[in-house]
């Protein structure tokens, strides 16, 4: 009965044997309109990893500063830096640590497991200030895992540390104070067209790829991302996730940690230089997360970070390759949903729940680190079946 668009017919052949799809199998996916077959094939890559388990985190999402150097076109989230001397713009604001502390601990004492913490390039917030805010949030949430700062922070960080550290010695200095491991923005699309058109002046490809392959060298897990439905092609999303992918096989071959999740992050046009764009449409959404699962053969997990694709579509998004909704986050500044509201957006974990088990999923919840967690009231633990497969 089912149909399959005839130039799927190879590409569902290679996922049936389990091979690797290259290229013009992604392009062809892409191409397709047969939303079907690409989510079966997504779904059963997917179930063959996780079986019917969707995984969501208890988090809390915390930016400690909007103000950037950087004007990228994308992004809605920053407010310039003000001439020396100058009042910030409307709306900018920097986190002293301590308020950075309390919020972490606020998130802790509700049961949180991750705190979640970037933003933007600060023209003169000094290197100590992140080094205290992990080691503050340390202090005040032991068992809190900080995932924090995107590779381009990282780079920011190295370039006003006195003396200036390399991408290692920064790392390790803020792993020593807390650090447990980073998020995957940042990547954008790695293009040389795409780059100038949309993030000129950010740190590119080379330094994306030079923090992450350190982390992963010193054994600090990390994610990817992809920010699509801008001014990229399908052509250029395919080539950015065979880039990521070239990376992880090296990463799994060679270094000591790796990407855990790759989050493909749908652009939200509103309040952006690019806002008459009309950002991708729920079907590009659909069809890019799985194309995602079908293209990575090695790496565990795909991510719908449900703001940035609505609550709605991550749902539906769990029988299309995903196996991962983020988690409950709280607040979110970087993106707003379309068409405004305000930075808080939360996800309780009854809700989170409902959403996986009408999705035919069952709901596990996760650390950062993707191991399972056990609730006993108010006390947490990682399960100790992970723990054991760990020592293994
Ligand atoms: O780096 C910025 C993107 C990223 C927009 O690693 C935008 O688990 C859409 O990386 N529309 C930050 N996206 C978010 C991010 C992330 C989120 C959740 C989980 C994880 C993870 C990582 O958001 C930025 C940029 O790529 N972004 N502006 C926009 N208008």
């Amino acid at each position: 009965m089912p149909t399959i668009d005839s130039a799927l017919t190879d590409v569902v052949a290679k996922v049936e044997a389990g091979e690797r799809l290259g290229a013009e199998d992604g392009l062809r996916l892409y191409r397709s309109r047969d939303i079907f077959t690409i989510g079966r094939l997504a779904n059963h890559v997917r179930e063959h990893l996780h079986g019917r388990v969707a995984f969501y985190n208890i988090n809390r999402h915390i930016p400690y500063t909007n103000i950037c150097v950087l004007r990228c076109r994308f992004c809605s989230f920053y407010r310039p830096a003000p001439a020396k001397g100058a009042a910030p713009p409307a709306g900018a604001y920097a986190l002293r640590v301590e308020d950075m502390v309390a919020r972490a601990a606020e998130a802790y004492a509700c049961g949180a497991t991750e705190v979640h913490i970037v933003g933007g390039l600060h023209p003169t917030l000094p290197f100590e200030y992140y080094i205290d805010l992990c080691r503050g949030i340390r202090e005040a949430c032991p068992r809190m895992h900080i995932k924090a700062f995107t590779a381009i922070e990282i780079i920011h960080f190295t370039r006003i540390s006195r003396p200036r550290r390399s991408i290692a010695e920064m790392l390790e200095a803020l792993r020593e104070a807390g650090l447990g491991s980073l998020p995957g923005g940042g990547a954008e699309i790695f293009d040389d067209r795409v780059h100038d058109e949309a993030f000129r002046n950010k740190v590119g490809e080379q330094g994306w790829f030079d923090v992450h392959r350190v982390a992963h060298e010193m054994g600090l897990f990390t994610n990817a991302t992809m920010l699509y439905g801008h001014v990229e092609g399908p052509e250029e999303r395919i080539t950015h996730l065979l880039k990521l992918r070239a990376h992880q096989d090296v990463s799994l071959r060679e270094r000591r940690a790796h990407f855990n999740c790759v989050v493909p992050l749908s652009f939200i046009p509103d309040g952006s230089a690019l806002a008459h764009m009309p950002g991708p449409t729920g079907l590009d959404d659909l069809k890019t997360l799985a194309i995602v699962r079908l293209m990575f053969d090695n790496v565990p997990h795909v991510k719908a970070f449900w703001v940035m694709h609505s609550p709605k579509l991550a749902q539906v998004s769990l029988n299309w390759g995903v196996d991962d909704l983020d988690g409950t986050v709280v607040h979110y500044d970087i993106t707003k949903r379309e068409g405004g509201g305000t930075t808080h957006q939360e996800l309780t974990v009854e809700r989170l729940k409902r959403m996986i088990l009408e999705a035919g999923c069952v709901p596990v919840e996760r650390d950062t680190l993707y191991r399972r967690i056990v609730r006993d009231g108010d006390d947490w633990a990682v399960a100790a079946e992970n723990e054991r497969r760990n020592r293994e």
